[in-house]
């Protein structure tokens, strides 16, 4: 059975929809950006640019750093973005775009994100870099798809009964990164720990402006939680999101979290461009090394 035109929607250059890409755009190795100006930070760093396309948030650029080819997307803020950006990427390699049938042989991309992050502990300091060796999700975004087989029930459960979880809430998700992607990226200078991925930056993350929180004591709790030494040690917006679908559609993930705040001792980076672009640096090299 093909796939209806409403459900995958190409435009009619045959691109599909948000992201504005063709198949021979893409490389295999695809570097995530959350905002749209990073994605020029990155490839400025590149030896050649091929391809350079925009729509919305969505700015994609392809080229070669080190020989190798690489594409770096901008994914714009959050997990509902994500499901747009993994979902298309996927049917750019995985499905003929014009018979609109699933392949058979299915291929594997590779996803870094390389974005910024709040440390929750005080011993991760701004600055920093970390690796989320785990996506805590905490936006219920991936409780649309069938999750049972890459979700880890025991932490899970143990993290609800932790925080006292608001059962209203979607399910937390526990999601780990690909150990085979992630050891690229390992060195005495990378940190790892869980990443909680939450699906907005003030209440859902516990920030107080004006408006009262579900649950006050959420982020302490988050702090302390501690699972046979597995601790969480960040919060963002992306991370879970990208590893679950990775997960499901077959592809390799890994983030990497520039630490521009420490939410633990209320500190932010002094210059967060700059961990921004030393991170960056950081990860072309070991990419391509
Ligand atoms: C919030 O300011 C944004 O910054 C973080 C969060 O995950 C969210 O997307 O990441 P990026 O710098 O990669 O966008």
């Amino acid at each position: 059975m093909s796939i209806q035109q409403s459900e995958l929607i190409l435009n009619e250059n045959g691109s599909v929809y948000h992201l504005n890409l063709k198949p021979e755009n893409i490389a295999k190795d695809i570097i995530f950006v959350g905002d749209q100006d990073r994605v020029d930070k990155i490839t400025k760093l590149f030896d050649s640019i091929e391809f350079t396309t925009q729509k919305r948030e969505f700015k994609t650029t392809t080229g070669t750093y080190n020989n190798k080819r690489i594409s770096v997307i901008s994914t714009g803020i959050g997990p509902d973005n994500i499901d747009i950006v993994l979902n298309e990427l996927d049917a750019l390699v995985n499905i003929n775009l014009t018979t609109r049938k699933p392949k058979t042989e299915l291929t594997s991309l590779n996803i870094i994100r390389i974005g910024t992050s709040g440390s929750l502990q005080k011993s991760i300091p701004v600055n920093s870099f970390l690796m989320s060796s785990h996506g805590l999700d905490l936006n219920g975004m991936l409780h649309s798809y069938q999750i049972d087989a890459i979700s880890n029930k025991e932490i899970e459960n143990a993290f609800v009964k932790h925080t006292n979880w608001n059962p209203q809430k979607a399910h937390p998700i526990l999601i780990e990164n690909s150990k085979k992607l992630a050891q690229l990226f390992l060195s005495e200078k990378m940190f790892t720990g869980i990443t909680a991925t939450a699906g907005g930056f003030y209440g859902p993350q516990g920030r107080v402006l004006r408006l009262q929180l579900e649950n006050a004591q959420l982020n302490n709790k988050i702090d302390s939680f501690n699972f046979n030494g597995n601790i969480i040690t960040n919060l963002e917006m992306e991370t879970s999101a990208i590893y679950g679908l990775s997960k499901l559609l077959g592809h390799h993930a890994v983030s990497l979290n520039a630490i521009i705040a420490n939410r633990a001792n209320g500190t932010f980076s002094e210059n967060p461009k700059k961990v921004v672009e030393n991170l960056i640096e950081y990860a072309l090299l070991k990419l391509t090394s």
